[in-house]
Formats: structure tokens, sequence, C-alpha cells
């Protein structure tokens, strides 16, 4: 039979290259794996050798011996463990995460040795994200969020914030194992949603998504002029803050307050005494905090450069000497506050 041939081949070398040619020989091939908790697991012999005797260690203790039709089992696994007398086969079942190891059977007739390295996974279930705190005064706080599972072994974190995967740097720092979120000074940029996602070999699981609220503003304001800037044409003025929650926005005209709020001011068929300057400005009654933008508006009859210039913008430029030759409504915008 052939392999009685291999086993005599590998006898006749013996000798010369026991070691490697035995182990060479014959390879455990283990199934289900990776094994899960539970899983009655196989480690047979491939090519399956014909054996007389062997033993089974793992991490190099003793599991079982044989010889001929006799198994002698260590009491520690005990109705837990099978070996087939004639292929070597290792049967173990109610596989637990500690039978993970390095499982190595050495058969003495003949002479053959081979191991494998055996994993078994607890599946993961219910992933739970959990941050200290999930409001927020910009720039003023630091966040903490872990990521925890109710069962599982051999644990991966990877962590999302929005559909993008975290990535560390100064601020944003992940620690134990990487189950640890540090979101330092977190900024208007960092609302999330923020979930983790757990893996090991044979599961995986997602939390819910965490969000954090974060307040700040109003800043970053913007002001743009639209139309015209001759008698007669309608004006609009659109105001923009950055703000959480949004700001409420007001306009004036020579600091003198408008009955007008919201981010639009419209003038209609405007006449030169509407020139001058007009504010915008912001309220966030959260912050507590109010930010402003100016803009030079200067209504001329029809036919003349019309002009809307920011008043610091105009400023500079008159100081620096340029002439300028403005187009209809080009308005820079600027960042102001109070
Ligand atoms: C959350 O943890 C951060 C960092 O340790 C800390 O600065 C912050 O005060 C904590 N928040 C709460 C509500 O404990
Ligand atoms: C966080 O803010 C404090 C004070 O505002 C600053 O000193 C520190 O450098 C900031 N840390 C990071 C990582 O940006
Ligand atoms: C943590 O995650 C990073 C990738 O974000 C990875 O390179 C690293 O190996 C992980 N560390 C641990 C302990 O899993
Ligand atoms: C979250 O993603 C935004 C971009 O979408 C980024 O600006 C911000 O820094 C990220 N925050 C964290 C804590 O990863
Ligand atoms: C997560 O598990 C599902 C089965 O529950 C599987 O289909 C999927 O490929 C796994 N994803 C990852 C990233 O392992
Ligand atoms: C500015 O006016 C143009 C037409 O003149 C209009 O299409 C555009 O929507 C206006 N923009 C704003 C911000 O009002
Ligand atoms: C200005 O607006 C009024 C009312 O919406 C409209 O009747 C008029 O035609 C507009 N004038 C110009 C020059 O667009
Ligand atoms: C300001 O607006 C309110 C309502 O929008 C109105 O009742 C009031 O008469 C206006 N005041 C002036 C001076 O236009
Ligand atoms: C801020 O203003 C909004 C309405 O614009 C109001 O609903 C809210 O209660 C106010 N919050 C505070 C803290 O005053
Ligand atoms: C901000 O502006 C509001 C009205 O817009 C005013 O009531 C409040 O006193 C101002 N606060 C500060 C700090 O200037
Ligand atoms: C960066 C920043 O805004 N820091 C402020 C955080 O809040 C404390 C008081 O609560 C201020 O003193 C800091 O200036």
């Amino acid at each position: 039979m052939e392999m009685n041939q291999e086993g005599a081949l590998a006898i006749t070398l013996l000798g010369l290259l026991q070691c490697c040619l035995a182990s060479a020989a014959v390879e455990i091939q283990a199934s289900p794996h990776p094994a899960v908790v539970g899983a009655t697991l196989t480690l047979s012999l491939s090519p399956p050798p014909s054996m007389k005797r062997g033993t089974w260690t793992v991490g190099g203790s003793l599991i079982l011996n044989w010889e001929g039709a006799e198994e002698a089992v260590v009491p520690s696994y005990s109705g837990r463990v099978t070996v087939n007398v004639l292929t070597g086969a290792l049967t173990l079942s109610s596989a637990r995460v500690a039978d993970s190891g390095v499982y190595v059977m050495q058969s003495t007739d003949p002479q053959l040795q081979a191991s494998a390295t055996i994993s078994v996974y607890e599946p993961i279930s219910n992933v739970v994200l959990k941050a200290n705190q999930t409001d927020f005064i910009e720039f003023n706080t630091s966040a903490v969020a872990s990521c925890s599972v109710s069962s599982g072994s051999s644990l991966s974190f990877l962590w999302m914030n929005g559909s993008s995967e975290v990535t560390a740097s100064d601020r944003v720092q992940l620690t134990d194992g990487n189950s640890s979120l540090t979101v330092v000074n977190v900024s208007r940029y960092d609302p999330g949603p923020f979930r983790c996602r757990v893996s090991n070999p044979v599961s995986n699981g997602t939390s819910d998504p965490v969000s954090f609220t974060i307040i700040y503003g109003p800043d970053h304001m913007a002001l743009t002029v639209n139309g015209s800037l001759s008698v007669g044409s309608n004006l609009t003025m659109r105001c923009s803050a950055q703000s959480n929650p949004p700001a409420q926005l007001s306009w004036a005209f020579k600091g003198d307050s408008l009955n007008t709020t919201g981010p639009l001011l419209e003038l209609y068929a405007v006449t030169e005494d509407q020139s001058g300057p007009y504010s915008c400005v912001a309220f966030n009654n959260h912050t507590n905090m109010n930010s402003s933008i100016d803009s030079l508006v200067t209504i001329t009859k029809s036919g003349s450069k019309p002009q809307a210039v920011d008043v610091w913008l105009l400023s500079l430029l008159l100081s620096v000497g340029f002439l300028f030759s403005w187009q209809d409504v080009a308005v820079p915008s600027v960042h102001g506050r109070l």
C-alpha cells in the first residue's frame, strides 16, 4: 500500500534527515478553522498515515496517547477528546478559547511529527459605544468614548467617524488596544456620528452611532451684495455665520438697527440716500457671543460706477493707493467679530 511505502521511506531516511523529512511528510488539517467556542474540532493528518502508536500534546502538555487500539486520555480532557487509532486524527469537542495553542502529533511507529497552531474564538455580541459626554463647547473639552462587548475574544477595534475610518493624530488618540477613543479639544468638525466596529476571525459587530453636539460661533461671517448698485434697482444682501445653534441675524445701517432679521436684507428701488455702511450682526444665544460684518454700499445714478466695498478693505486699498475699478457686485467677504 502506498501509505506503508511512505512510512518505510521515512524510516529508511531517518538517520539522515529525521526531523525535517518527518515533519514534512504529514501535516495537520484542522476543521473547522478558525473554530468557534463550543465547536467540535477535528485535527486530521494529511496525507492520512497508518500509525500504531502516538501522542497528542498542546503547548507541550499531553492530551492523550495511543497504542494499537488502546488510548489513554489525560483526566482534564476526559470525555472531550478521542483519537482515531488508525489515522491518528484527534477529535476535540466543546472547544474553548483556552484550547487555542500549538498542537503536536508525534508518532513513533512510524516516526512522524506534525504540528499546527489552532485558534478558538468566542463570537462577538452586543457592541456598545459609550462617551463620557456628548455635549461640548468647541475647543474647551476632550471627549472619551469607549467600546465594549458582552462577549468575544481576540477583539480588533475600528472606529468610524461618519463613513470614514478614524485616524489617530495629536488630537485623536486610540488607546487600550484601540477600544478607547479620545478626542482632544472637540471642534465643530467632530459631530460624528461615531461608531465602533469590533471583529475577530469568526464574527464582527458594530455599535449604535453616537453623535456629539458642539456649540460654537458665531464666526466666519460672510456678507454678499446682489444686484446693480444704481438708483432704482433692487438690492439683496445675504449674510451667513458659522454657529451652533444657528445665529440670530439682524441688520443695521449706519449703526442703527433695521427692522430686519434673518439672512436676507432686501432693498427695493434704492436711492442715493441708502448709500453707507450696512452691518449684519450674528448672535448665538448659547455661547452668548456676538459677531458682525460690515459692507460699505454706494448707490450711484445710473451710468456711474457702482461700488460695494468692505469698510476695512476700502481703507486699506486707499491707504495703499490702489486704483480700483469695481465690477457690478463683486464684494469680498470678510471675517468679522465684535
Ligand atoms: C471626559 O473625559 C475628558 C478627558 O479625560 C475630560 O476632560 C472631560 O472632563 C470628561 N467629561 C466628563 C463629563 O467627565
Ligand atoms: C487644546 O486646547 C488647549 C487650550 O485651548 C491647547 O493648549 C492645546 O494645545 C490644545 N491641544 C490640541 C491637541 O490641540
Ligand atoms: C489600532 O489601530 C491601528 C489602525 O488604526 C492599527 O494599526 C493598530 O495595530 C491597532 N492596534 C491594536 C492594538 O489593535
Ligand atoms: C471627523 O471627520 C471630519 C471630516 O469629516 C474631520 O474634520 C474630523 O477631524 C474628524 N474627527 C475625528 C474625531 O475623527
Ligand atoms: C461581518 O460578519 C458578517 C456575517 O455576520 C460577514 O458577512 C462579514 O463579511 C463580516 N465582515 C467583516 C469585515 O469581517
Ligand atoms: C443674485 O442675483 C442673481 C440674478 O441677478 C440671482 O440669480 C442670484 O440667485 C442672486 N443671488 C443671491 C444670493 O440672491
Ligand atoms: C424690484 O422688485 C419689485 C418687487 O419685487 C419688482 O416689481 C421690480 O420689477 C424690481 N425691479 C427691478 C429693477 O428688478
Ligand atoms: C418691524 O416689524 C414688525 C413685524 O415684523 C412690525 O410689527 C413693526 O411695525 C415694524 N417696525 C417698523 C418701525 O417698521
Ligand atoms: C435660543 O433661541 C431659540 C430661538 O431662536 C430658543 O428656542 C432657545 O430657547 C434659546 N436658547 C437659549 C439658551 O436662550
Ligand atoms: C449681542 O447682541 C444682542 C442683540 O443682538 C444683545 O442683546 C447682546 O447684549 C449682545 N451681547 C454682547 C456680549 O455684546
Ligand atoms: C480655548 C478656550 O476657549 N478655552 C476656554 C475654556 O473655558 C474656560 C472657562 O470655562 C475659559 O477660561 C477658557 O479660555
